[in-house]
């Protein structure tokens, strides 16, 4: 997993409203948008239930540490998405008591394995891996005007490639996987196809052919620079969580609107939206 640099994320809180528009643009749907497309909602479910919502972010001091503006960062997203989202004033374990004693609805943190989101009543866990692969899946689905039946392309079968895999699988994308240790591929291959029986999964072994007949790209490695301008084809569509962008600044260029990438807010949306997606569980 790769670690966010401050100069990875700096640019995010004073941006928020314009990324929204750049994504409505690219992908027709603004942010909460994309959101509501991975998790199946409408847009005023959504906000409905995120609404007065109230999560505390908790800093998190283990391991390498805090990264600087993470958890202001996190919680700008959220309040941009119409949640009261607030920074706790402590870190790690006074900062989750503080969540739980002050009666806050969710909470979010992060060490150097995991950043997750979880719901206080409910007690449900969702996973920033799993909520940043399935939101680019949506918009790579919403870029490509409905992705059922078309070629799409994952590189990179980690946490993030395998839940944008399973999206794009549960929407009736025929799929190819592409990753550097071919039993990752393997791997995502049988949990995506044993979850989705239809699911149409093949295992590519060159990136340059992949490239060359696959238009909708889902670029989930942590290695820079992946597509060069050379593997760029003029229809392609490239949704891209990856961190480091794995599209190098010529392949950007050429890619235009019909790139979307980002460090956080993506990934935060969904893990927003997944929290309240689902209904409250009945106690036990
Ligand atoms: O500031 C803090 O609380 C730090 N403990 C945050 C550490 C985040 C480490 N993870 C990352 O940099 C990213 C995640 C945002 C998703 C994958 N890697």
């Amino acid at each position: 997993m790769t670690r966010l640099q401050p100069d990875d994320i700096c640019h995010i809180i004073p941006n928020l409203a314009d990324y929204s528009r750049e994504l409505e643009k690219k992908t027709g749907r603004p942010l909460l948008g994309i959101a509501c497309h991975a998790c199946n909602m409408d847009e005023r479910q959504l906000k409905d239930r995120l609404q007065d919502k109230q999560i505390c972010v908790v800093p998190v001091t283990a391991g390498l540490g805090i990264i600087s503006r993470f958890s202001d960062t996190v919680a700008a997203i959220l309040t941009f998405l119409g949640c009261r989202a607030t920074v706790a004033d402590q870190t790690d374990v006074s900062g989750v008591a503080h969540a739980f004693a002050a009666g806050y609805d969710a909470l979010m943190m992060a060490d150097d394995h995991r950043f997750v989101a979880i719901d206080l009543h409910a007690r449900q866990v969702t996973d920033n891996a799993d909520a940043t692969g399935r939101g680019f899946a949506a918009a790579l689905d919403l870029m490509a005007g409905g992705i059922r039946g078309r070629d799409v392309l994952v590189l990179g079968c980690g946490p993030v490639g395998a839940a944008g895999a399973g999206l794009l699988a549960s929407k009736g994308a025929r799929t190819a996987l592409l990753d550097t240790d071919r039993q990752a591929a393997v791997q995502v291959r049988k949990i995506v196809s044993d979850r989705y029986r239809t699911a149409d999964i093949t295992i590519e072994d060159d990136l340059e052919t992949a490239l060359s007949h696959n238009r909708f790209i889902l670029e989930a490695t942590p290695v820079p620079d992946t597509i060069t301008g050379a593997l760029v084809l003029p229809e392609m569509r490239v949704a891209a969580p990856g961190v480091p962008l794995g599209v190098s600044a010529e392949a950007a260029a050429m890619l235009g609107p019909h790139l979307v990438h980002d460090t956080l807010e993506i990934g935060v949306a969904v893990m927003a939206a997944s929290l309240f997606c689902e209904p409250i569980r009945k106690k036990r």
